[in-house]
Order: C-alpha cells, then structure tokens, then sequence
C-alpha cells in the first residue's frame, strides 16, 4: 500500500533544502549595538518619561529651604495630610511615579525609623502612629504610580554624622525604606552638604568626602540587593543609574548624551551635555520644582509655573533625551496648593493634545538607504508606530535622509524622533526640510536625539518633509518619527519696576500688547492697555497679560508685587556708579565688592524711615561668577551708627537655585540696612547681588 507519509529520508532532505535556501537568500542581519547600551532598568525609568518630587518636612514649617536639623519634632502636625491627593494629581497630569523626599537635609524621617527618635514617631501628627512613606507606597498603588525614595545622605541632625558610624546608620535607613515598602522605582541621593548643622547639639561644620565618604560602591550594592529593578540617582553621576543636568531651573542641553565618563565628580559640562564617547549609559533626568523654591513659601503663590513655561520645560527635558521629574512642594496642612494642581492638570491636558495625532504615522516614506534593502529596515519602520522595529541603513552609512510623503498640504509646528536605544545613541547632528509650495525650507537643525527628540518650528503648511542625518557615530537606527500641530501659546509677560518707580511689561513672544491692572484684580482686554514705561510708586501689585489681536489670544497672568520704591535709595561708601546695578530693578544686571576679605558689608540708605520687617537679596544670575552669599547677617539702623543685628542665618541653595532669598524679621523701625556676607559658594572674598530689597509691614 502507497502511503501519504513522506520516507525520513525524504523529509530531512526538505528540511536541508529549506535551510540551505535560508542560507542563501541574504537574509539581513539587525546591526550590532554600538558602545555603551542601557540596562533594562535604565529602559523601563526611560520610557516612564515624566513623574513627580514631593518637598515636604519640618522647614515647611519655618518658611525655610533646608532644615538645620534642630527643628522640634512637634512642628509637624499637618491637619489634611492626604497622600491619595498627590497621588490623584499626579495621575491626572499624566505622571507615572512619583518620588517622595522620606528625609531631607534636616534629617526629620517621614518613616517611623527604628534607628533615630527624629521621625514622625515622636511628631503629634496621628499621634505618632503615622507612616507618610506607607500612605504614599499605598497611594501609589491605588493610582497606578511608581514610588521613588529621597534619602538625604548629609544629615544636619544625626550626632555621628561625619564619622564612619553615620555610614551604618544610613544604610540602616535604606534598608528600611527598600525592604518595607513595595517595589522603589528610583532611590535619589543628593549631593548636598552645606557642612553647617546641629548633629546632636555640637552645632558646627562638618565637612566630608562626598565622593568617598559614603563607600558609593557598597551602598549601591546593597540598594541593588534589596531592589533588583531600581535605578539610582546621584548628582554627581559617580557611576550611578542617573546623572543630574547641573541646574534645577529645568532644562538640559541642547546636545545630550545618555553617556559619561562616570568617576568621582563629574564637571558641570559633562552633567549637562553627557560626553559623546562616555564609557557609561548614565542618561539625564531634568529635575525642578512648579515653584521657583523646593518646599512650600507662601510668598510664592503667585509664582507657579503657568502652561506656557511648563511647556518650555517639557521641550526641554523630555524633548532633549531626559525624563522630566517636576517637584510639587506641600502645604503645611499636607496638601498640593490649588494653583499647582491646576498649572499641573492643565499642562499635561496641553501635552496629551499636542501629541494626539502624528501627522506622519503610516504615511508613505522613502530613504535614502536601506540596510540590505531589506523591507525589514525601511522607512516605514520609522512610522508604523511600533517602537520595538526601525530604520535603519547599512553599517558604512553615516549620513541619510528619510523623505515622508503626507499626500496633501498639511500644517505643523512639531518634529519628533526617537532611536532605539537598546542599540546604542548613535545620531551626532540631523536637519528638519519641509517642503512648501514646491521649496524645500530648512525648519529645524539639532544635534543629539536619543531616546526622544522634539523640536519646535514655526507652523508650515508642508507636502513633503525630509529628515537628514548629517552625521552618525555607526549606522543611524531610528524606531520612530512624528509630525505634529501643537497649539501655540503666548508667554506671561515679565514686568519690573526701576529705581525711578517706573514700570515696563514685555516679553520675548513678537507681536503681543499689554493689558495690566494695579489693584489686584485680574487683568483683560479691558483694563488699561500698555503703552510703554509708567510710574506706580510706593507698594503696588500689578498684574499683567499679553494679547495677540492676530489670534485673539491671551496669555496667563504676570504678576509683581513691589513694596516701597527704592527713588530715595543710595548705596552707602561706595564711589562705584556701576554700583546702582542692585537698584535698578532689572535681574540681570549684576555688581561685585571684590578686593576687601570677608565679611564684606552692603550698606543703603533708604532716605526714609520705614517699619521694616523683611529683606531680599536676588544673587548674580550668571552661572559661573562667584559672589553667590551663602552665609549672611542684616542688619538695620535709624542713624547709621547704630545697628540692630535683625537677621542671620545662610541661604541655603542659592548655588543650585539661585532665585530670590526671601527673610522676614521681627518690624524694627529704620533708615538703614547693611546685609553682611560672611561666606559665599566660592569661598572667596567676592559678594555679588543683581538686587536688594527690603519688605516693610
Ligand atoms: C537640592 C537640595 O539641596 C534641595 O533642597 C532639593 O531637595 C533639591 C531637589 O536638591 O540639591
């Protein structure tokens, strides 16, 4: 009988057949990674892309930015603590985690630490019983969000702190925090150490190591033992998961590689555009607060970010190849503000819709190489919308364009890429062209993509676009390209007052008028319309908007409030006319005291006598100049002899943040103030000030 089955013979010689075809037909190989590639953990943190700080503490307290270490425990007795409201915001703007400060510099833990008596357990807040890192974990899982941990590795509280047995005492603390809690998406290690602290009542400088002090190499040990998934943050990048950019006013730099050359302090140029040949995968998390300070000061309700600086930030953190982490700082009685949840909520409305539709998802394309030719690394790979397949060219190939035909005139504002980093971050420089009325115009230029890249370009109404890479390290591998019409927004306009009392509005949008109000309420197109310089002396609030008739826009409302003018204001003993810089009410205009050693004395009278109650000191803007203050005394005087000692202490952290330093003092009436610098970041003998003020009551 004839049988339908195939002999052995006969079926091992098709199977050979079918192979040795497989053999033959040039099936093309994916290319090699090329350097250094990220783990799975830096992947997954990477894709995560935008998530939350909590600043929370006991100098919530005391109006300040960091915790001496010595404030009573029974401060913190917040009335409506509701970690299910952080975490609700924070689901709601769009975030995927959510990193909570458990102990801050002042060493206060949010936990009920077995190894110190300075934690929640000895506060009045549910009598001692609360756990705010469990209501977070838990909250977190309700909502869906990651949890990451800050863990203050200076400590202004702990007696030991300084010698080798703090290092037992901390890692202490990490295992507590890494072992009961859930899974910690991201441990966070500042680098901050002021030297200056209670520890224990000694009350004095400590000064440490900070690259060796805390034996990095064996506490990521134990944090990657204790949390297999967990990436690790270090401002210095000393080969931890993540680097810091170098500044916290929330940008990265234009150029940023994911890679370093990870060993003891990292320069500052390094930290903020990565280094092209790293030997590490060490990406860049931008991280910065919706308010210019960390914790909560009431002084700035009225300086959350609006929509439109938010949106500058997200182009230039997740737009630049890093992951956004924007700080929420809570109130003293435990909640987010209203006004940061609604900036939160309305930014992230403005993200989704800027990204609802690719303008360029399954269009046609075409490249100018294809690796093998192989349909499995063409153009369309770009825009299929899969991250996992991409475009690719053949490995000699450093430079090629990638043109995409949208089938009609189509409006844009927007371009996206993104490469497949499992491969390695290859592409060094890439053009933007569109082509509009039969022109090819250049619309956009830029240099590194990376995970993400997104550029702005005035709108266009293209037919074509064509994406050129101008140079590569290896073969360009790019999983995904997007086109989009992202709505446009006007800027808050920045108003200011000079030393004559005059106020100017203005902005950096082209084309805007002003409208402004002087007694609080809120400005429109029918308050008084701005028409260049004004006089509002004496204390005044003005609010401001800008409005483009063109589009019949508005934008969100800029505010100033000022206290006395400063018309009567001269600087005492200084023959410097330069020196009016302080007074002139313009930020960026800046002046030194050099050659005298510290302490170096500014003394203005103010021409008047004034209760005053208060003072601010806005430090050089300039990044790299010294004359930053950190550790000051103020005094006042009726006469100019006499000084009452009204204020001292340090402005905290000025060199990372260098905003406004708000002080407020018992009233003292007086005609004379003198602000004393006793340290600066430097440590030299330079103080600096782009301006001074005073607050009176
Ligand atoms: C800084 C700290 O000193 C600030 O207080 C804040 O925690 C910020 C995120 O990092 O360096």
């Amino acid at each position: 009988m004839k049988s339908n089955r195939l002999s052995g013979g006969a079926f091992y010689g098709i199977i050979l057949a079918i192979c040795s075809f497989c053999l033959n037909c040039n099936r093309t190989e994916a290319p090699a990674a090329y350097g250094p590639v990220p783990s799975e953990n830096q992947l997954r943190w990477q894709e995560m892309e935008y998530y939350a700080f909590i600043h929370f503490s006991l100098n919530t307290y005391t109006d300040q930015s960091w915790g001496y270490g010595d404030e009573d425990v029974n401060l913190f007795n917040p009335t409506e603590l509701d970690c299910r409201q952080w975490a609700r915001i924070c689901k709601e703007a769009g975030m995927k985690g959510v990193i909570l400060v458990a102990k801050h510099h002042c060493g206060f833990c949010f936990w009920p630490s077995e190894y110190t008596e300075y934690s929640v357990k000895n506060s009045p807040w549910k009598n001692g019983k609360g756990d705010v890192v469990r209501e977070m974990a838990d909250a977190c899982h309700e909502y869906g969000l990651k949890m990451g941990l800050y863990l203050s590795p200076w400590d202004r509280n702990y007696p030991d702190y300084g010698k080798p047995e703090y290092i037992t005492y901390f890692r202490n603390q990490l295992t507590e925090l890494l072992t009961n809690y859930g899974p910690v998406f991201e441990i966070w290690f500042d680098g901050a150490n002021g030297g200056d602290g209670y520890y224990g009542g000694a009350n004095e400088t400590r000064r440490i190591d900070r690259t060796t002090y805390y034996d990095w190499e064996n506490t990521y040990k134990l944090v990657r033992e204790l949390q297999p998934d967990i990436v690790i943050w270090n401002d210095g990048g000393d080969r931890a998961d993540l680097r810091w950019v170098g500044t916290e006013e929330g940008f990265v730099g234009e150029t940023n590689w994911s890679l370093l050359n990870a060993t003891g302090d990292v320069p500052w140029h390094m930290l903020h555009y990565g280094v092209e040949n790293g030997d590490s995968w060490v990406p860049a998390e931008v991280n910065t607060s919706i308010r210019p300070e960390w914790f909560y000061h009431p002084s700035e309700d009225e300086k959350v970010k609006t929509v439109p600086k938010l949106m500058d930030t997200y182009y230039h953190s997740i737009g630049r190849n890093a992951t956004l982490l924007l700080n929420f700082p809570i109130m003293p009685n435990g909640l987010i503000h209203p006004t940061d949840e609604k900036m939160a909520l309305e930014f992230g409305k403005v993200v989704k819709e800027s990204f609802a539709v690719n303008l360029a998802g399954k269009k046609k394309a075409d490249a100018s190489n294809v690796r093998g030719n192989s349909g499995q690394f063409g153009a369309e790979k770009a825009l299929d919308g899969n991250q996992e397949t991409y475009w690719t060219t053949d490995n000699s190939v450093t430079t090629a364009s990638l043109t995409i035909d949208l089938g009609k005139p189509t409006l844009m504002n927007r371009f996206l890429a993104q490469e497949h980093i499992r491969l390695g971050q290859r592409v060094k420089a890439f053009t933007v062209e569109a082509l509009v009325d039969g022109d090819w115009q250049e619309v956009a230029k830029a240099t590194t993509i990376g995970y993400k890249r997104i550029l702005r370009f005035p709108t266009v109404e293209a037919t074509r676009v064509r994406f050129t890479i101008t140079g590569s390290k290896s073969c360009p591998v790019i999983s995904n390209i997007g086109l989009y019409d992202a709505p446009l927004f006007l800027n808050a306009p920045a108003i200011s007052r000079n030393q004559a009392g005059e106020i100017s509005i203005s902005t950096n949008d082209i084309g805007p008028v002003f409208y402004y109000t002087l007694d609080g309420s809120e400005p429109t197109t029918k308050s008084t319309k701005y028409t260049g310089l004004f006089p509002a002396d004496g204390k005044v609030e003005v609010r401001a908007i800008a409005y483009d008739p063109a589009s019949d826009q508005s934008s969100p409302v800029g505010q100033e409030v000022f206290d006395i003018s400063k018309k009567d204001w001269t600087i005492a003993g200084i023959d410097d006319k330069n020196a009016s810089a302080i007074l002139d009410g313009n930020t960026s205009s800046v002046w030194h005291q050099r050659n005298i050693k510290m302490p170096i004395d500014l003394i203005v009278d103010l021409g008047n006598h004034y209760n005053l109650c208060g003072f601010k000191y806005l430090p050089d803007q300039g990044r790299w100049s010294s004359g930053m203050i950190t550790n000051y005394r103020f005094y006042v005087s009726v006469d100019g002899k006499n000084w009452t000692l009204t204020d001292q202490g340090e402005f905290s952290n000025i060199s990372n943040n260098p905003v406004w330093q708000i002080k407020k003092f018992a009233p003292e009436k007086a005609r004379y103030i003198k602000l004393r610098a006793l340290k600066n970041t430097f440590g030299d003998d330079v103080a600096g000030y782009a301006e001074v003020d005073v607050i009176t009551s």
